[in-house]
């Protein structure tokens, strides 16, 4: 039975296994997002803690006319993990841009979203892909040069390596003379980061327990949730926030037809949000073959959005 369910698992069933098996359990982030998971983070994006989507918002709209000339006006815009794309349509106004392809891997939440920016945005043409954008999807064919956007600092959740393997994929998957822009999350005050990884309200905690949740619901799982807390902590040496989710006893459970035990104060991880200095963003962009042009920040540097030229 389980030999036939592991051939038979989607991506997520495999996930687990894989993650589950580890000395240090583990689970990619991008799992948080089934449709409780979706709707749980547009909470998080409301917060008083969670600083990163407001801060973002404020840049985009403050600096619109700027960003659009150095983004490029008149270009389809391909953002990469579109989600609920609250920010977007300000960026497709001030670039005028004609066709929007808005890549994600939760379809149904992007169709919805779809129908509330085609009337934000009237006139606009919008090729929704349903997807992983890690995967190199090809692209409808556009007119022109293209211009990425890939804000809320997404790109911190992928380790060094793996971030800098994207951006190369998305400057292959852009082509001639793209431009992107680029939402990178800033290093600060850790007790700041780890407020808005924390918050009071408990709604990242319910965000991060989804992932057991889910697991229970797709993949036949009995985890005990209660057995299990929400922890946020900032690893310096590493530049990044860390989740986890600890046990707080020894638990036994099965997922996708096989066993997992858990001693307590063992953990899951289940998230990396890496921050970047700014010298940090530009060595990134260079090593990845886009050459940094602009970059905006607040007074406090709070956050960053950064235009890189292919
Ligand atoms: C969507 C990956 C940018 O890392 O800040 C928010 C996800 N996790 N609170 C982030 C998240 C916990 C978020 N990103």
């Amino acid at each position: 039975m389980a030999d036939v369910m592991a051939e038979t698992l989607d991506d997520f069933g495999q996930a687990a296994l894989t993650g589950l098996s580890q000395k240090q359990k583990t689970m990619p982030a991008r799992f948080f997002y089934d449709d409780r998971g979706s709707a749980l983070f547009e909470e998080i994006t409301r917060l008083p803690e969670y600083y990163v989507t407001r801060a973002e918002t404020a840049l985009l709209k403050t600096h619109a006319d700027e960003i659009a000339r150095h983004a490029g006006a008149g270009r389809p815009v391909v953002e990469f993990g579109a989600g609920s794309a609250t920010k977007t349509p300000t960026l497709l106004r001030a670039t005028e841009a004609p066709v929007y392809v808005p890549i994600d891997i939760s379809g149904d939440f992007l169709l919805e979203s779809m129908e509330t920016l085609g009337k934000a945005v009237p006139g606009l043409q919008i090729v929704p892909l349903a997807g992983d954008f890690t995967e190199e999807v090809p692209l409808p064919s556009l007119d022109g040069p293209v211009t990425g956007f890939f804000p809320g600092s997404t790109i911190g959740n992928f380790d060094h390596a793996r971030a800098l393997d994207l951006l190369r994929q998305f400057r292959r998957q852009l082509g001639t003379d793209a431009r992107l822009v680029i939402g990178m999350d800033t290093r600060k005050n850790p007790r700041m980061l780890e407020a808005a990884y924390d918050d009071s309200a408990g709604v990242t905690a319910a965000f991060n327990l989804n992932l057991l949740e889910r697991m229970n619901r797709e993949l036949d799982g009995t985890i005990p949730v209660d057995a299990f807390e929400h922890r946020a902590i900032w690893h310096d040496a590493l530049g990044r926030i860390e989740m986890h989710l600890v046990a707080t006893r020894a638990v036994t459970f099965r997922v996708a037809g096989r066993t997992f035990s858990m001693e307590e104060g063992e953990s899951i991880h289940t998230e990396n949000s890496h921050k970047y200095t700014l010298e940090e963003a530009r060595l990134m962009a260079r090593a990845s073959g886009w050459e940094p042009r602009a970059y905006w920040s607040d007074n406090d540097a709070t956050f960053g959005v950064h235009v890189w030229a292919a």
